[in-house]
């Protein structure tokens, strides 16, 4: 999976579309990709779908002023186009409003969370998609910056504008950005100022700086200092956003939630300031069960259902609900411990002790996939956590394939190597990213096998509650163990603690 733009004019009759209630990124990118089709003599159109014509002021000015003709399809396409084009989104997605199509492409920054047609390109780790037209339209030859009719100009482009305010928009003002495809993107736009100051300055109306205002006065901290929250009038999504990241400025005050009660959901959006709080795994903790939640470290959230409120015994009024959420976010901090490995200890003489049963797993060395000093992002069960390739750096590869980093001293003194040929247990390359060039590295040929030493065992108890460790070797990423996983702990290092998943541990350790 991965497409050229080049494999998509194959296709005359094209639609593009961004998510329902589009947002900038959404239309940068679908601006970008007709533009592409323009300069190869194709007329492809813009389309979105879902409840909402699009209102919010600077989106609106982005559509009139920039030129950006976005059709609001309330039913069904007028014919069944040759080719679809979701950006900014993976068609089949709960808010990517389906339209039949012949064929269908993915271009999209998110998570991919489903099986993607053939021509796709997902790249997951760019602040914005905006970013990923960017560097497909370079990949095409296509500088941002040329006037194609007077390529001598030195005049700003509106596509280099617009992509530079959707990276802009989708990057909390720049200020998440961290992939360098992202930064190329930023420092070389050659952007109208003009037209982006107008844009940047446009985001909310008198109406919604009102419900902002009325908003801020309500807030309601909680007694312990660890959250604030506020029950806005219903408004955008994105004003949601600008006041939770207004409410955050707050000194003292950490993580905070905002919502806003429909008539048949709760939107909500958490912030976090603190490496102990991801903001999207307490957005995901909210709605457990009654909805869905998500988005990045610092920013998230996420909607709550009124159908499965009522299954929880939540009465759909204001006072229930905020009881509701409340209650959520204090049983999240009474019921987390946080854990930094290195200066906690456990008190292990109430743990029963396991010792690794000998089971094969696999194992590579960081620098046989991946050069000495570039940086891996391993996506292990508990958490993604970032590792330098060296030669101090193994990864090791658990009974059901998940990766694990691991220190050269620590696994040889608690695995033995074998000549048995490696059988990886899944399907796709586990998910191991190489922060250089944005790919998930193929390593299923070069794992090898190794056998687990008993070793010293370990100590290890199931958790009843949420835990949180810091591992030594990553001090700005935790590992979380839900109740039901295990806590263990090294017998012959008892500051090496971590979560081992109750579906793996039953499998790997026995009791001794
Ligand atoms: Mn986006």
């Amino acid at each position: 999976m991965s497409l050229m733009l080049n494999d998509l004019t194959k296709f005359s009759d094209i639609v593009i579309q961004c998510h329902d209630n589009p947002d900038a990124d959404a239309l940068a990118s679908a601006y970008a990709l007709q533009w592409y089709f323009a300069q190869k003599g194709i007329e492809a159109r813009i389309i979105y779908g879902g409840a909402q014509e699009i209102s919010k002021c600077n989106l609106v000015l982005m559509t009139m002023c920039l030129g950006i003709d976005a059709k609001h399809i309330k039913k069904k396409l007028p014919k069944t186009p040759e080719l679809l084009v979701t950006v900014d989104c993976q068609y089949g997605e709960g808010n990517v409003t389906h339209f039949n199509a012949k064929n269908v492409a993915v271009i999209d920054h998110h998570q991919v969370r489903r099986v993607l047609p053939e021509l796709s390109e997902v790249r997951s780790n760019y602040g914005s998609c905006s970013t990923l037209l960017y560097e497909l339209l370079k990949a095409e030859g296509y500088d941002i910056n040329v006037h194609p009719e007077n390529p001598d100009s030195k005049e700003p482009t509106r596509l280099a504008t617009v992509l530079y305010y959707g990276l802009m928009t989708d990057t909390d003002g720049f200020a998440t950005i961290n992939h360098p495809a992202d930064k190329d993107l930023r420092d070389y736009a050659n952007y109208s100022e003009a037209e982006y100051n107008l844009l940047r300055n446009s985001n909310i109306s008198e109406e919604e700086l009102g419900i902002a205002a009325d908003a801020l006065k309500t807030v309601y901290y909680s007694g312990d200092g660890n959250y604030a929250v506020i029950n806005a009038k219903p408004c955008d999504p994105n004003l949601l956003g600008l006041i939770s990241d207004m409410l955050l400025e707050v000194n003292n005050l950490n993580t905070c939630l905002v919502y806003c009660i429909f008539d048949d959901y709760v939107k909500y959006s958490v912030r976090s300031c603190v490496k102990e709080v991801r903001a999207n795994e307490l957005a995901g903790f909210l709605s457990e069960g009654v909805g869905g939640g998500g988005g990045h470290l610092v920013k998230a959230g996420g909607r709550m259902e009124k159908d499965l409120l009522a299954q929880k015994k939540c009465s759909y009024n204001k006072k229930s609900i905020f009881r509701y959420l409340t209650e959520r976010l204090d049983n999240y901090f009474a019921e987390t411990t946080v854990i930094y490995a290195g200066d906690y200890l456990e008190d292990v003489s109430v743990m029963k002790k396991y010792r690794k049963k000998d089971v094969e797993v696999g194992y590579v060395l960081s620098t046989k996939i991946a050069a000495n000093g570039e940086r891996l992002q391993v996506r292990t069960l508990e958490g993604d956590v970032d590792i330098t390739v060296s030669n101090d750096i193994y990864i090791l590869f658990g009974v059901e394939g998940e990766p694990y980093p691991v220190k050269v001293d620590k696994f040889k003194k608690s695995y033995k190597l074998s000549r048995k040929e490696y059988q990886y247990p899944g399907k796709a390359n586990p998910s191991i990213l190489n922060y250089s060039n944005s790919k998930i590295l193929d390593v299923k040929g070069r794992i090898k096998t190794c056998i687990a030493k008993g070793g010293q065992g370990i100590y290890a108890r199931q958790l009843t509650s949420r835990v949180k460790i810091f591992p030594k070797w990553d001090q700005n990423h935790y590992y979380l163990g839900t109740p039901g996983d295990y806590l263990a702990v090294r017998a012959d290092d008892p500051y090496d603690l971590y979560i081992i998943a109750k579906d793996i541990f039953p499998q790997t350790y026995e009791e001794i």
